[in-house]
């Protein structure tokens, strides 16, 4: 066997080729996501099957986001009907406890989750961070967010951020709602209340949070954990499909204002 040889300068230059390839295409987007964890995946999924141009920006360099930690670290998380019948038709293995409860693996849910998102063609970035939103007046909408390198960011440097532009973002960053948070403390008149969620009460939480999934200001999305902290909803610990159908939902949404 032959290795073909490619010397140290071509390898550069075509990594650096690639990669500004890929920038220049997705600094415009139909859909910015924040998150790659099970929300985020779920949504990027749904929205590139439908055709929409889709990047999802991620802070670390994995995927999955707290579907990784499983339940206080065991690789376990449960999933409920009817997201049992998403993740099959993407290949996870699904352990029955009992009608409709299931047990899955946390590495194989967020490995498949992420590769059925990029089969269907979304853009996956990892290490960045998404610090900002960009807006318009008149109408008064957010069109696309602000990133930088997570790298940067962990050292603390004082480096501008570049901007990407949407016609929709997509907060999927978790209990945090990262993003819909820096909107609401930069653009009052975007009308974003922060309540936060309350303690656990799983059985009604993950309803709740599928069902208050949607647009929180003209351009801006809520989806996963995000959704319980704008809505004041209880946390549900480590049952994860209601991120599933959150993500859907969000698609689904989203798919339907764009006119797709
Ligand atoms: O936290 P995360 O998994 O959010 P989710 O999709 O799912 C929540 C569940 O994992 C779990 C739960 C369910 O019962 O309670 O917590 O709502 O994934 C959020 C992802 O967003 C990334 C973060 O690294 C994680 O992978 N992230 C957070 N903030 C930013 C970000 C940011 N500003 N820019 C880029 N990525």
């Amino acid at each position: 066997m032959n290795v073909k040889q490619v010397d140290e300068t071509k390898i550069t230059r075509y990594i650096l080729r690639a990669t500004f390839e890929d920038w220049m295409d997705f600094s415009v987007n139909d859909v910015v996501i924040v998150g790659a964890g099970p929300s985020g995946l779920s949504a990027a999924y749904y929205l590139a099957k439908s055709g929409l141009k889709t990047t999802v920006f991620e802070r670390r360099l994995s995927f999955g986001g707290g579907i990784g930690g499983g339940a206080m670290l065991f690789h376990k998380i449960i999933i409920e009907s009817p997201a049992d019948e998403i993740l099959r038709g993407i290949g996870v293995r699904l352990h029955k406890f009992e009608e409709g409860v299931y047990a899955v693996d946390s590495a194989e849910l967020m490995a498949k989750l992420a590769t059925a998102a990029i089969d269907a063609g979304a853009k996956i970035i990892h290490g960045v961070t998404v610090d900002d939103v960009i807006f318009r007046e008149n109408p008064l909408r957010v069109t696309g967010v602000a990133v930088e390198w997570t790298a940067t960011q962990m050292a603390a440097l004082h480096v501008d951020p570049l901007f990407i532009s949407a016609r929709a973002v997509v907060d999927a960053t978790g209990h945090d709602a990262e993003v819909i948070s820096v909107a609401s403390r930069k653009l009052p008149e975007l009308g974003i209340a922060i309540p936060g969620e309350k303690s656990a009460y799983s059985e009604i939480a993950e309803q709740l949070t599928v069902e208050q999934t949607g647009e929180v200001a003209p351009g801006l999305y809520a989806t996963g954990m995000a959704v319980t902290e704008i809505k004041a909803l209880p946390r549900m610990g480590p049952i994860f499909g209601a991120m599933i159908l959150s993500g859907k939902r969000v698609a689904e949404d989203i798919i339907a204002k764009l006119n797709v």
